[in-house]
């Protein structure tokens, strides 16, 4: 390839697996996978700085337009800008909860238990706020990044997996609008809040709804 020559490269190769192997290894990561819930009911106890700082290498090793990583994780565990963080999401919440969101989109939401209240931003011992980077500053000059959703959404999800496979829970929560957050936080104009996870402990007795999972035959449409 013509641009071998010009940019470094450098060789890649993965262990092979037979097809049992692949069979057993794909199947025990989906069970894993599987325990995976978002939890609304966090304990508060302390989580060290450096797991988080594992677990957002992690999200950031996810594949991105023209490998431009249009992303920004804000890490707060600052008591008063928690607190602060809640009170404004209750806001908003409060808003959409009583008019802003439909009557179908309140029942849909019925048998997951949310409500306006937002608790969790206060107890949960850490909060990720992930941000979309629309472009980034070069001098006078604003370069916009690429395919930025769906680049900073697979982070998230490798986010996500870093945190279930660490022991910890998370809740993606999606305060709207989310402005506020942008605000609050004093981001740069560059910057939009694309999720606010809290991450910790669940609390002692935590409940998740009995959600059941849509089957293979509901989620493949085979090709072959
Ligand atoms: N953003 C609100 C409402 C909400 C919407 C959906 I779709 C959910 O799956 C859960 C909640 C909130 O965070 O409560």
């Amino acid at each position: 390839m013509s641009h071998e020559n010009k940019y470094p490269y450098i060789s890649y190769e993965r262990e092979s697996y037979s097809a049992e192997e692949m069979v057993q290894r794909s199947q025990s990561f989906f069970e894993w996978a599987d325990q995976r819930r978002s939890v609304r009911d966090f304990s508060d106890e302390p989580v060290p700085r450096e797991v988080m700082e594992n677990i957002l290498k992690t999200a950031s090793t996810a594949p991105s337009g023209a490998h431009k990583q249009p992303w920004t994780f804000c890490l707060i565990s600052n008591k008063e800008l928690k607190a602060e963080l809640r009170k404004l999401a209750e806001e908003e919440e409060y808003k959409s909860y009583h008019g802003r969101m439909s009557e179908r989109w309140i029942k849909d939401l019925e048998p997951l238990g949310t409500d306006w209240h937002k608790e969790f931003i206060d107890i949960a011992p850490w909060i990720v706020v992930v941000m979309k980077r629309v472009h980034e500053r070069e001098g006078e000059e604003k370069h916009n990044n690429y395919y930025v959703s769906e680049s900073v959404g697979l982070a998230s999800g490798f986010l996500l997996m870093a945190i279930h496979h660490a022991g910890l829970v998370a809740l993606t929560h999606t305060p709207s609008p989310m402005n506020f957050i942008a605000k609050a936080l004093g981001r740069p104009e560059n910057e939009r809040p694309f999720l606010l996870i809290p991450v910790g402990k669940p609390a002692k007795g935590a409940m998740v709804p009995d959600l059941k999972r849509k089957g293979l035959e509901e989620i493949i449409a085979y090709y072959e």
